[in-house]
């Protein structure tokens, strides 16, 4: 068994999620914020068989897209007016993926 831990836009997790449910792969979703923007993303659980691990990443592959997202650095230095916030775009991909082995796995 593997555990699939999915990071993707919200914009993309009900489609996802029912995706998901359509296909009989179980998930947990987790409210996440991203480290970067500092907004909010969805964090995907998928505890899943070896055999379906291509399945279940194929889903959040069809169902997750990357777009542009607008940010404002900010900066810790400098006063306020010697320095002009410029906002710049930022490519967030459709999801950053990682596969972990699961010991494990007991319901009760
Ligand atoms: P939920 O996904 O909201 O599922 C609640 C209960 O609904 C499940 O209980 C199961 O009895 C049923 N269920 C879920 N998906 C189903 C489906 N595709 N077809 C028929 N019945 C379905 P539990 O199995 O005890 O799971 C409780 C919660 O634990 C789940 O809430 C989910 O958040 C998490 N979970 C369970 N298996 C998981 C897995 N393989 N990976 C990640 N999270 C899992
Ligand atoms: P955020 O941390 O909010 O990052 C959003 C996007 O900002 C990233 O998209 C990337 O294009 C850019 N970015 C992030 N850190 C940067 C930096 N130090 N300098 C320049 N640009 C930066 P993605 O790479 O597609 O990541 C989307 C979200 O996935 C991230 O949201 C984060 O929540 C998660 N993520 C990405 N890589 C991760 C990792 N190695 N570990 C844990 N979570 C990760």
């Amino acid at each position: 068994m593997k555990m699939i831990v999915a990071v993707v836009q919200d914009q993309d997790s009900n489609r996802l999620s029912q995706a998901l449910v359509e296909a009989d792969v179980r998930a947990t979703k987790l409210a996440s914020t991203g480290g970067f923007l500092k907004s909010g993303n969805t964090t995907f659980m998928i505890g899943i068989e070896d055999d379906r691990v291509e399945e279940a990443l194929e889903l959040i592959r069809e169902n997750c897209q990357s777009r542009q997202k607008m940010m404002t650095p900010l900066s810790s230095m400098g006063s306020a007016d010697s320095y002009v916030h410029y906002p710049v775009e930022v490519q967030v991909g459709g999801a950053t993926v990682f596969i972990l082995p699961v010991d494990r796995f007991e319901q009760f």
